[in-house]
Protein backbone atom coordinates (compact mmCIF):
# COMPACT_ATOMS: atom_id res chain seq x y z
CA UNK A 1 0.00 0.00 0.00
CA UNK A 2 1.53 3.43 -0.90
CA UNK A 3 0.72 6.80 1.05
CA UNK A 4 1.29 9.68 -1.32
CA UNK A 5 2.28 12.99 -0.36
CA UNK A 6 2.51 16.42 -2.44
CA UNK A 7 5.43 18.38 -1.47
CA UNK A 8 6.75 21.62 -2.07
CA UNK A 9 10.48 21.56 -0.96
CA UNK A 10 13.13 24.77 -0.72
CA UNK A 11 14.46 26.13 2.42
CA UNK A 12 14.86 29.23 4.50
CA UNK A 13 17.83 30.63 4.79
CA UNK A 14 19.78 27.62 4.31
CA UNK A 15 17.16 25.64 6.60
CA UNK A 16 15.18 22.98 4.17
CA UNK A 17 11.55 23.15 4.51
CA UNK A 18 8.64 20.82 3.09
CA UNK A 19 5.36 21.79 2.77
CA UNK A 20 3.24 18.85 2.75
CA UNK A 21 0.57 19.84 0.65
CA UNK A 22 -1.47 16.69 -0.46
CA UNK A 23 -1.49 13.78 1.96
CA UNK A 24 -2.33 15.35 5.75
CA UNK A 25 -4.06 12.78 8.09
CA UNK A 26 -7.62 14.18 9.52
CA UNK A 27 -6.72 14.92 12.37
CA UNK A 28 -8.70 15.47 16.38
CA UNK A 29 -8.79 18.38 18.59
CA UNK A 30 -10.24 22.06 19.52
CA UNK A 31 -6.70 23.15 18.87
CA UNK A 32 -3.88 22.98 17.01
CA UNK A 33 -2.08 21.75 20.14
CA UNK A 34 -4.43 19.06 20.94
CA UNK A 35 -3.94 18.39 16.98
CA UNK A 36 0.08 18.17 17.41
CA UNK A 37 -0.89 15.92 20.11
CA UNK A 38 -3.48 14.07 18.06
CA UNK A 39 -0.83 13.91 15.33
CA UNK A 40 1.98 12.40 17.24
CA UNK A 41 -0.09 9.77 18.80
CA UNK A 42 -1.33 8.26 15.48
CA UNK A 43 0.66 9.61 12.53
CA UNK A 44 4.21 9.77 14.11
CA UNK A 45 5.05 7.38 10.86
CA UNK A 46 4.09 9.67 8.60
CA UNK A 47 6.74 12.39 10.23
CA UNK A 48 9.49 9.88 10.31
CA UNK A 49 8.72 8.65 6.70
CA UNK A 50 9.10 12.25 5.53
CA UNK A 51 11.60 13.64 7.57
CA UNK A 52 13.95 10.66 8.48
CA UNK A 53 16.13 8.64 6.08
CA UNK A 54 16.03 7.62 3.03
CA UNK A 55 13.20 10.33 2.69
CA UNK A 56 14.89 12.66 4.71
CA UNK A 57 18.28 13.80 6.54
CA UNK A 58 18.85 15.00 9.80
CA UNK A 59 17.39 18.61 9.16
CA UNK A 60 14.86 18.20 7.55
CA UNK A 61 11.58 19.95 8.63
CA UNK A 62 8.32 20.80 7.65
CA UNK A 63 4.97 21.09 8.20
CA UNK A 64 1.10 20.92 6.96
CA UNK A 65 -1.59 23.70 6.43
CA UNK A 66 -4.91 23.13 8.59
CA UNK A 67 -7.77 24.71 8.96
CA UNK A 68 -7.56 27.00 11.80
CA UNK A 69 -9.41 25.90 14.95
CA UNK A 70 -9.19 29.59 16.17
CA UNK A 71 -11.96 32.07 14.27
CA UNK A 72 -9.41 35.40 13.78
CA UNK A 73 -6.54 32.91 11.79
CA UNK A 74 -6.43 32.21 8.69
CA UNK A 75 -4.61 28.70 8.71
CA UNK A 76 -3.28 26.36 11.16
CA UNK A 77 0.36 24.94 10.25
CA UNK A 78 1.16 21.55 11.91
CA UNK A 79 5.00 21.64 12.15
CA UNK A 80 7.25 18.01 11.42
CA UNK A 81 11.01 17.55 12.00
CA UNK A 82 13.35 14.74 12.75
CA UNK A 83 12.99 15.44 16.81
CA UNK A 84 9.09 15.31 16.50
CA UNK A 85 6.29 18.23 16.20
CA UNK A 86 7.15 21.62 17.29
CA UNK A 87 5.21 23.77 19.07
CA UNK A 88 6.22 26.56 17.07
CA UNK A 89 9.21 26.73 14.22
CA UNK A 90 10.51 30.32 12.83
CA UNK A 91 12.37 29.23 9.73
CA UNK A 92 9.58 26.88 8.95
CA UNK A 93 7.08 29.22 9.13
CA UNK A 94 8.60 31.58 7.06
CA UNK A 95 9.10 28.44 4.60
CA UNK A 96 5.32 27.48 4.77
CA UNK A 97 3.97 31.03 4.30
CA UNK A 98 6.41 31.83 1.34
CA UNK A 99 4.98 28.04 -0.88
CA UNK A 100 1.41 28.36 0.40
CA UNK A 101 0.86 32.08 -0.84
CA UNK A 102 3.10 31.25 -3.74
CA UNK A 103 1.37 28.23 -4.84
CA UNK A 104 -2.47 29.56 -4.19
CA UNK A 105 -2.75 27.13 -1.20
CA UNK A 106 -3.48 30.12 1.57
CA UNK A 107 -6.04 32.92 0.89
CA UNK A 108 -5.39 35.33 3.55
CA UNK A 109 -8.51 37.62 4.39
CA UNK A 110 -5.94 41.11 3.90
CA UNK A 111 -3.69 41.09 1.22
CA UNK A 112 0.45 41.10 2.77
CA UNK A 113 -0.65 39.57 5.87
CA UNK A 114 -1.98 36.35 7.43
CA UNK A 115 -2.65 34.96 10.78
CA UNK A 116 -1.71 31.66 11.75
CA UNK A 117 -2.46 29.37 14.37
CA UNK A 118 0.48 27.19 15.69
CA UNK A 119 0.44 24.62 18.66
CA UNK A 120 2.29 27.16 20.63
CA UNK A 121 -0.39 30.01 19.85
CA UNK A 122 -1.54 32.69 17.15
CA UNK A 123 1.26 34.09 15.11
CA UNK A 124 1.18 37.33 12.92
CA UNK A 125 2.54 37.31 9.47
CA UNK A 126 3.12 40.42 6.95
CA UNK A 127 5.14 39.47 3.85
CA UNK A 128 5.68 41.19 0.37
CA UNK A 129 5.30 39.85 -2.32
CA UNK A 130 7.28 41.20 -6.52
CA UNK A 131 4.99 39.70 -9.05
CA UNK A 132 4.05 35.83 -7.61
CA UNK A 133 7.25 36.16 -5.56
CA UNK A 134 7.20 36.41 -2.04
CA UNK A 135 10.31 38.37 -0.81
CA UNK A 136 10.36 38.74 2.80
CA UNK A 137 8.19 37.51 5.63
CA UNK A 138 8.15 39.12 9.08
CA UNK A 139 6.58 37.09 12.05
CA UNK A 140 5.35 38.63 15.33
CA UNK A 141 5.28 35.64 17.02
CA UNK A 142 4.00 34.46 20.67
CA UNK A 143 5.32 35.85 24.08
CA UNK A 144 8.67 35.03 24.66
CA UNK A 145 10.46 34.64 27.80
CA UNK A 146 13.33 33.37 29.92
CA UNK A 147 12.49 30.59 32.16
CA UNK A 148 15.47 30.27 33.89
CA UNK A 149 18.81 31.75 34.89
CA UNK A 150 22.30 30.35 36.31
CA UNK A 151 21.73 27.19 36.13
CA UNK A 152 25.13 25.23 36.00
CA UNK A 153 26.14 21.76 34.68
CA UNK A 154 29.15 20.25 34.14
CA UNK A 155 29.72 18.50 30.51
CA UNK A 156 32.70 16.44 29.63
CA UNK A 157 34.68 17.66 26.79
CA UNK A 158 33.91 21.02 27.96
CA UNK A 159 33.76 21.43 31.50
CA UNK A 160 31.34 23.78 33.70
CA UNK A 161 28.98 25.94 32.39
CA UNK A 162 26.43 28.13 33.37
CA UNK A 163 23.51 28.39 31.17
CA UNK A 164 20.49 30.66 30.80
CA UNK A 165 16.76 28.88 29.71
CA UNK A 166 14.39 30.92 27.50
CA UNK A 167 11.19 30.28 25.59
CA UNK A 168 10.30 31.57 21.89
CA UNK A 169 8.09 28.75 20.69
CA UNK A 170 10.42 26.17 22.35
CA UNK A 171 12.59 25.92 25.16
CA UNK A 172 16.18 27.16 24.70
CA UNK A 173 19.46 26.81 26.31
CA UNK A 174 21.33 29.83 25.69
CA UNK A 175 25.08 29.52 26.21
CA UNK A 176 27.48 32.24 26.18
CA UNK A 177 30.96 32.08 25.51
CA UNK A 178 32.61 31.28 28.73
CA UNK A 179 35.34 29.28 30.54
CA UNK A 180 36.75 26.56 27.57
CA UNK A 181 33.66 27.79 25.31
CA UNK A 182 35.23 30.71 23.49
CA UNK A 183 33.49 30.71 20.33
CA UNK A 184 31.75 28.75 18.00
CA UNK A 185 34.81 28.61 15.10
CA UNK A 186 37.09 27.31 17.96
CA UNK A 187 34.77 24.91 18.65
CA UNK A 188 33.67 23.31 15.25
CA UNK A 189 30.27 21.80 14.00
CA UNK A 190 31.76 17.90 14.81
CA UNK A 191 32.28 19.09 18.56
CA UNK A 192 29.07 21.33 18.63
CA UNK A 193 27.25 17.69 17.59
CA UNK A 194 29.08 16.31 19.97
CA UNK A 195 29.02 18.13 22.91
CA UNK A 196 24.99 19.21 22.86
CA UNK A 197 23.08 16.54 23.25
CA UNK A 198 25.01 16.20 26.39
CA UNK A 199 24.25 19.67 27.63
CA UNK A 200 20.69 18.93 26.85
CA UNK A 201 21.19 15.37 29.16
CA UNK A 202 22.59 17.17 31.72
CA UNK A 203 20.68 20.33 31.82
CA UNK A 204 17.58 17.33 31.71
CA UNK A 205 18.59 16.17 35.15
CA UNK A 206 18.13 19.32 36.50
CA UNK A 207 15.07 21.77 35.12
CA UNK A 208 12.54 20.89 32.91
CA UNK A 209 10.63 24.13 32.31
CA UNK A 210 6.95 24.17 31.61
CA UNK A 211 5.12 26.73 29.75
CA UNK A 212 2.66 28.43 32.31
CA UNK A 213 -0.49 28.32 29.73
CA UNK A 214 0.23 24.92 27.91
CA UNK A 215 1.79 21.91 29.86
CA UNK A 216 2.26 19.82 26.75
CA UNK A 217 4.97 22.38 25.98
CA UNK A 218 7.82 21.49 28.34
CA UNK A 219 11.63 20.39 28.39
CA UNK A 220 14.82 22.11 26.98
CA UNK A 221 14.96 20.81 23.28
CA UNK A 222 17.16 23.29 21.75
CA UNK A 223 20.90 24.54 22.59
CA UNK A 224 22.01 28.04 21.13
CA UNK A 225 25.17 28.62 21.33
CA UNK A 226 26.12 32.11 21.07
CA UNK A 227 29.47 33.69 19.60
CA UNK A 228 31.16 37.34 20.08
CA UNK A 229 32.34 36.80 16.78
CA UNK A 230 30.21 37.49 13.77
CA UNK A 231 29.67 38.80 10.37
CA UNK A 232 29.83 42.79 9.25
CA UNK A 233 26.81 44.11 9.38
CA UNK A 234 25.47 41.22 12.10
CA UNK A 235 24.42 41.91 15.66
CA UNK A 236 25.41 38.72 16.82
CA UNK A 237 25.67 34.97 15.42
CA UNK A 238 24.34 31.32 16.49
CA UNK A 239 24.41 27.64 16.19
CA UNK A 240 21.34 26.17 17.27
CA UNK A 241 21.37 22.36 17.72
CA UNK A 242 18.01 20.78 17.46
CA UNK A 243 16.96 16.96 17.34
CA UNK A 244 19.78 14.64 17.45
CA UNK A 245 22.09 15.72 15.02
CA UNK A 246 21.26 18.91 13.53
CA UNK A 247 22.99 22.02 13.66
CA UNK A 248 19.98 24.79 12.20
CA UNK A 249 21.33 26.49 8.58
CA UNK A 250 19.26 29.47 9.53
CA UNK A 251 19.24 32.00 12.63
CA UNK A 252 16.50 29.80 14.04
CA UNK A 253 13.36 31.99 14.07
CA UNK A 254 12.18 30.14 17.74
CA UNK A 255 15.92 30.78 18.96
CA UNK A 256 15.92 34.27 17.80
CA UNK A 257 12.73 34.85 19.72
CA UNK A 258 14.46 33.11 22.70
CA UNK A 259 17.64 35.42 22.16
CA UNK A 260 15.92 38.33 21.98
CA UNK A 261 13.64 37.88 25.25
CA UNK A 262 17.26 37.22 26.36
CA UNK A 263 18.71 39.91 25.98
CA UNK A 264 16.01 42.45 26.84
CA UNK A 265 15.99 40.45 29.94
CA UNK A 266 19.44 41.40 30.59
CA UNK A 267 19.54 45.34 30.18
CA UNK A 268 20.92 44.67 26.45
CA UNK A 269 18.30 45.12 23.88
CA UNK A 270 15.50 47.45 24.45
CA UNK A 271 11.85 47.63 22.49
CA UNK A 272 11.86 48.64 19.12
CA UNK A 273 15.44 47.69 18.54
CA UNK A 274 16.63 45.58 15.69
CA UNK A 275 19.15 42.55 16.12
CA UNK A 276 20.56 41.34 12.99
CA UNK A 277 21.03 37.64 13.60
CA UNK A 278 23.35 34.99 11.93
CA UNK A 279 23.22 31.68 11.41
CA UNK A 280 26.15 28.91 12.02
CA UNK A 281 26.47 29.13 7.73
CA UNK A 282 26.20 33.28 7.75
CA UNK A 283 22.64 33.70 6.54
CA UNK A 284 20.60 36.05 8.30
CA UNK A 285 17.37 36.64 10.23
CA UNK A 286 16.27 40.17 11.21
CA UNK A 287 14.78 39.95 14.78
CA UNK A 288 13.22 43.26 16.56
CA UNK A 289 11.29 43.32 20.20
CA UNK A 290 7.58 44.61 19.05
CA UNK A 291 6.55 45.40 22.54
CA UNK A 292 6.96 43.97 26.68
CA UNK A 293 3.71 41.69 27.67
CA UNK A 294 3.15 39.74 30.61
CA UNK A 295 2.44 35.98 30.54
CA UNK A 296 0.58 34.21 33.29
CA UNK A 297 2.21 37.18 35.18
CA UNK A 298 5.82 37.08 34.79
CA UNK A 299 7.65 39.46 32.17
CA UNK A 300 7.95 38.50 28.82
CA UNK A 301 8.57 40.27 24.98
CA UNK A 302 6.75 39.82 21.62
CA UNK A 303 9.65 39.44 18.88
CA UNK A 304 9.24 39.76 15.30
CA UNK A 305 11.64 37.86 13.09
CA UNK A 306 11.83 38.46 9.73
CA UNK A 307 13.40 36.83 6.82
CA UNK A 308 13.06 35.02 3.80
CA UNK A 309 12.41 31.28 1.72
CA UNK A 310 12.95 30.16 -1.86
CA UNK A 311 11.32 26.87 -3.46
CA UNK A 312 13.89 24.34 -4.51
CA UNK A 313 11.15 22.35 -6.37
CA UNK A 314 8.37 20.00 -6.20
CA UNK A 315 8.49 16.59 -5.07
CA UNK A 316 6.14 13.42 -5.28
CA UNK A 317 7.07 10.95 -2.01
CA UNK A 318 5.27 8.02 -1.55
CA UNK A 319 6.13 5.76 1.84
CA UNK A 320 5.06 2.09 0.43
CA UNK A 321 4.17 -0.33 3.50
CA UNK A 322 6.43 -2.95 1.17
CA UNK A 323 9.68 -0.86 2.14
CA UNK A 324 11.52 -1.68 4.90
CA UNK A 325 11.87 1.33 6.14
CA UNK A 326 8.23 2.77 5.31
CA UNK A 327 8.90 4.73 8.88
CA UNK A 328 12.23 5.83 8.02
CA UNK A 329 15.84 5.21 9.60
CA UNK A 330 18.52 7.28 11.84
CA UNK A 331 21.80 6.07 12.12
O1 LIG B 1 13.46 28.38 13.04
O2 LIG B 1 12.36 28.11 14.89
C1 LIG B 1 13.12 27.70 14.02
C2 LIG B 1 13.68 26.33 14.12
C3 LIG B 1 13.42 25.40 15.08
C4 LIG B 1 14.18 24.28 14.75
C5 LIG B 1 14.85 24.54 13.60
N1 LIG B 1 14.54 25.81 13.23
Amino acid sequence: MRHMFFCIDGHTAGNPVRLVAGGAPPLKGATMSERRQDFLARFDWIRTGLCFEPRGHDMMSGGFLYPPTMPEADVGILFIETSGCLPMCGHGTIGLITFGIENGLIHPAEPGRVRVEVPAGLIDIRYEQEGNRVTSVRITNIPSYVAARGIQVTVDGIGPLTVDISYGGNFYAIIEPQGAYTGLDALGAARLLDLSPKVRAALREVITPVHPLDPTIQGVSHILWTDAAKGEGADGRNAVFYGDRAIDRSPCGTGTSARLAHLHATGRLGVGERFVHESYIGSRFTGRIEQTVTLDGQPAIIPSIEGSAIATGLNTIWIDRDDMFWRGFQV
